[in-house]
């Protein structure tokens, strides 16, 4: 790999943290995200990431993370742990609150690269998400699904998996390719810093 795309993964710190899009100054840097529903291991990946298991909290409970954190990667990239949407242990007003945070930061930042769209592979797409698919596919913002958990993965995955590049063809922002991680058994992470470097 070129030098100027070499990424030292430890060397991430927190900045920012927004419960307002107005709270988010521009940085001049590239962008990626991690979206998803609550608990689906959004936090715990950017922990794998970066080798760093006490960088982000990550919690059992639906609704750990709840503002929009903002990590800088070697003074180069920045990486945005968002709360997750869907399901959340939180009352109504907040959910929407942080449902309508997500959507104005998905749909209004010109320098987000790319979002990483996680889904549970347990579970597959649920209404929530396809509604953000469809967001995403309008507004021509990129993403690639990002499946978690690997390591619990059921036998309905085959099926998710043999459907993918089917239904990857339905949605035309969506990247054509899947990736497949466990951040406890640190698989698909590397495909996925990989994936991350481009961007430099
Ligand atoms: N088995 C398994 N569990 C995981 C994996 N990644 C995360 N988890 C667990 O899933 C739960 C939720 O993880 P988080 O990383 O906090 O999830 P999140 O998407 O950030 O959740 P919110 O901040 O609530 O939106 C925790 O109990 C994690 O330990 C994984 O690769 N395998
Ligand atoms: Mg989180």
């Amino acid at each position: 790999m070129e030098d100027e795309k070499k990424i030292t993964w430890s060397n991430c710190e927190f900045k920012i943290g927004a419960v307002s899009i107005d709270d988010i100054p521009p940085t001049g840097l590239p962008e990626i995200a991690f979206a998803g529903r609550s608990n689906v291991g959004k936090s715990s990946l950017i922990n794998a990431l970066t080798g760093r298991n006490s960088l982000v909290r990550t919690s059992r409970t639906p609704g750990c993370t709840k503002q929009l954190n903002f990590f800088e990667l070697n003074e180069k990239i920045y990486m945005v742990d968002m709360p997750g949407y869907g399901y959340a242990k939180q009352s109504k007003k907040t959910i929407a609150g942080w449902d309508r945070l997500i959507q104005d930061y998905l749909t209004g930042r010109p320098n987000l690269k790319r979002i990483f769209l996680l889904i549970d592979s347990r579970h597959g797409y649920k209404p929530t998400d396809l509604k953000i698919m469809d967001l995403l596919d309008d507004k021509a913002v990129s993403y690639q699904i990002v499946f978690t958990k690997a390591d619990k993965k059921t036998s309905d995955f085959k099926k998710v998996s043999a459907n993918f590049a089917k239904f990857a063809l339905k949605h035309p922002a969506m990247h054509p390719e899947y990736l497949l991680t466990s951040s406890h058994k640190k698989e698909g992470v590397e495909e996925l810093r990989e994936a991350i470097a481009e961007f430099l």
